[in-house]
């Protein structure tokens, strides 16, 4: 099923050459986060008045500690995730409650681990968070040894002002404990969760800057995982034979984008390049991303990891020469990382043009760009927000239809499109 609104060449047109007027609204505002209810997935497509939107942007938070991912309830509540605090809430009113920290909240984050790029990371609610109030995070943890990576679950409060019950429903996911002349210890993470239109978790991870981890069949670390709110594997799984059931797909570097394709219900990954070609990838179950920096004849490789050492020819992204089945990217920028970071489709007519698009967020490249898809799932046009710089960290389409965006800045943004 095709999943485009009808779009003209003129629309692409104007897709590509109008500017966009941005306008900073600036200040934190009380009351500025809308009730609603958040909309299913998929939705229909509505295909709007089809013309490019106007933006807008409020600053809602200031000062954050690393602010990597949001997630909103029912009420326009917004949870939000910061890497070395923790899970908070900051209620339609302006005011924050801390859920799950290293201080301030009724429930400790106690093993909190931040290090890297890991610590409190991605954040979903249950899609029954109404009658169940379950929250989930992704986080760095030091509750083992080697320390670890997690996927936990909480029960929020009716009030939505503390957290409890606990469960570590995803244990054991790879975690760089140590640095290694490719880099620090705490890199390469993944980190993004997002419940699919099927009800399931999908976790994202990362290589750890380990050679076998992406294609290893049991460990956790170069995947993304599709799980049940028990952290158990999701029915139908499909990668192959002999590896863990949790395992969607497989070959990835370090996915930090995840979302699903309006119509067709589709994940769409975003992952970093090494010092070339960042990917965004449709996926496709149980199927292998092409990612595979073992150790080999032929090229340098530090530590036995060659995730550095080679070209977009000699280690690409996705290795078709030793994987010929595997995923096509839907879009690279071939020759350059600039290190995506997350990915958002854009649901409602309020998006104008851009309804039913995915928004990628660089964060060295510092610009979120629009990526127009075929309904193969391949990026056929780019449009440049208009957005001001910054490092994109976490994207998030609220229940008002606004995208929400965390910056490494340690800003939260409300982008509210306008359409003529
Ligand atoms: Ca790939």
């Amino acid at each position: 099923m095709s999943t485009l609104m009808p779009s003209s060449a003129i629309l692409r047109l104007l897709s590509s050459c109008l500017p966009v007027l941005l306008v900073a609204c600036g200040g934190g505002g009380s009351g500025d986060v809308g009730p609603g209810e958040p909309p299913p997935l998929p939705l229909p497509i509505d295909p709007g008045n089809g013309s490019v939107p106007s933006l807008s942007r409020a600053t809602l938070m200031t000062g954050l500690s690393g602010p990597w991912d949001i997630a909103f309830t029912s009420d326009g509540s917004m949870l939000s995730t910061e890497k070395c605090r923790g899970l908070s809430v900051r209620f339609a009113d302006g005011t924050v409650a801390r859920l799950f920290t290293n201080g301030g909240s009724a429930l400790a984050a106690a093993d909190l681990n931040c290090e890297g790029q890991s610590g409190a990371l991605g954040v979903a609610l249950d899609p029954a968070f109404a009658t169940n109030r379950r929250v989930y995070l992704f986080m760095g943890s030091t509750l083992t040894t080697p320390r670890s990576n997690l996927v936990i679950r909480l029960v929020l409060a009716a009030d939505l002002r503390s957290a409890s019950q606990r469960s570590n429903i995803v244990t054991g996911i790879p975690f760089k404990h140590v640095a290694t002349p490719n880099g620090g210890a705490g890199v390469h993470s993944g980190g993004r969760i997002r419940f699919g239109p099927d009800g399931f978790l999908y976790v994202a991870t990362g290589d750890n800057h380990n050679g076998p981890l992406p294609q290893s069949p049991t460990l956790l670390g170069g995947k993304v995982l599709r799980v049940t709110t028990d952290g158990a594997a999701a029915p139908g799984n499909n990668a192959p034979a002999g590896f863990d059931r949790r395992i969607y797909t497989y070959g990835h570097r370090n996915v930090q984008g995840l979302s699903f394709r309006p119509g067709t219900g589709q994940p769409f990954v975003g992952e970093h390049g090494p010092n070339h070609t960042d990917e965004v990838t449709a996926l496709q179950n149980g199927a292998n991303a092409g990612w595979d920096p073992q150790n080999r004849p032929g090229l340098n490789c530090l530590d036995s990891y060659c995730g550095y050492s080679g070209t977009a020819t000699t280690m690409p992204m996705t290795d078709l020469v030793r994987f010929p089945q595997a995923m096509r990217p839907s879009w690279t920028n071939n020759g350059i990382s600039q290190g995506i970071g997350p990915v958002e489709f854009l649901r409602g007519g309020q998006w104008g043009a851009w309804n039913g698009r995915l928004a990628v967020g660089m964060m060295g490249g510092t610009r979120l760009d629009i990526h127009e898809l075929d309904t193969a799932g391949q990026s056929v046009g780019t449009t440049p927000s208009g957005l001001p710089g910054t490092r994109f960290r976490g994207l998030t389409q609220g229940p008002d239809g606004n995208l929400y965006v965390a910056t490494d800045a340690g800003e939260i943004w409300r982008v509210t499109p306008t359409t003529r």
